[in-house]
């Protein structure tokens, strides 16, 4: 089985961190392949960057069709160009913050979602809503560390984010703790030990929850709102992406 996971901005440190988290957890026989798009912002911090890093997110699912991925997790927890993915995707496609998000509701009435900046806030906050999941998030909280200062040891980053998830856990009554950014992945059995409770990292979760839904012989459904998009011409720079009629 081979499962795509797609880190949307363009920082290859960043991919290397989350191909080694997916690595960790993949089963036997799945193959993980990480990629990140070749145009686009460093870091994903806003919906004009979400925007923007989507078409670069969609190439590369359109490359993992044409070479037989069975499945894809979308890397960033904005799960920018998610809907997108899913209708020109086989197998099905995964969402960091969807993943981490369902799967802590399986194991506490209430968890806190800890990001990076304020402003990254509202984007987590819609998801919640987008998901069903609004009676067991209590807070989206914002450590206010950029995406790419996670791994700078200088930004103090691990202590900063510890001190938001014992807040959380405090003035929320939150009882898990959803990491809420791809970068965060590294830090989350540290994390776990240190607070005593469950903390959920997106990309662990994904990556086996797409591998689950592949052995399961699931994908999405072509019916309806994920069919394949209506095959028209595209203008411009993006002619190359426009959808071709499906092969009768
Ligand atoms: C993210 C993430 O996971 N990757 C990225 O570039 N931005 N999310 C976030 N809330 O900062």
């Amino acid at each position: 089985m081979k499962i795509k996971v797609i880190n949307p901005n363009t920082t290859a440190s960043m991919t290397q961190l989350v191909a080694m988290a997916a690595q960790s957890v993949a089963g036997t026989g799945v193959q993980i392949q990480a990629a990140q798009p070749g145009d686009g912002p460093v870091s994903i911090e806003g919906f004009y960057d979400e925007a923007m890093a989507t078409v670069g997110l969609l190439e590369e699912v359109r490359k993992g069709e044409a070479e037989g991925v069975d499945g894809y997790v979308i890397a960033c927890f904005g799960d920018p160009g998610l809907d997108a993915a899913r209708e020109i995707a086989k197998g099905p496609v995964v969402g960091i913050a969807e993943a981490a998000m369902r799967t802590a509701s399986y194991l506490a009435t209430g968890f806190s979602v800890v990001t990076t900046l304020t402003r990254t806030v509202i984007i987590a906050e819609h998801l919640v809503d987008k998901y069903g999941v609004r009676s067991h998030c209590r807070k989206v909280r914002a450590c206010d560390i950029a995406v790419l200062e996670l791994d700078n040891p200088l930004s103090n980053a691990y202590a900063t984010i510890l001190d938001e998830c014992k807040t959380a856990l405090i003035q929320d009554g939150s009882a898990a703790i959803v990491l809420g950014c791809a970068g965060m992945t590294d830090l989350c059995n540290r994390l776990s030990e240190d607070l005593g409770v469950p903390v959920i990292d997106g990309v662990t979760s994904a990556v086996l929850m797409v591998e689950s839904l592949v052995r399961l012989g699931l994908s999405t459904s072509k019916k309806g709102d994920y069919a394949l998009p209506l095959p028209k011409p595209y203008t411009g720079k993006l002619c190359h992406l426009a959808p071709q009629a499906k092969p009768s």
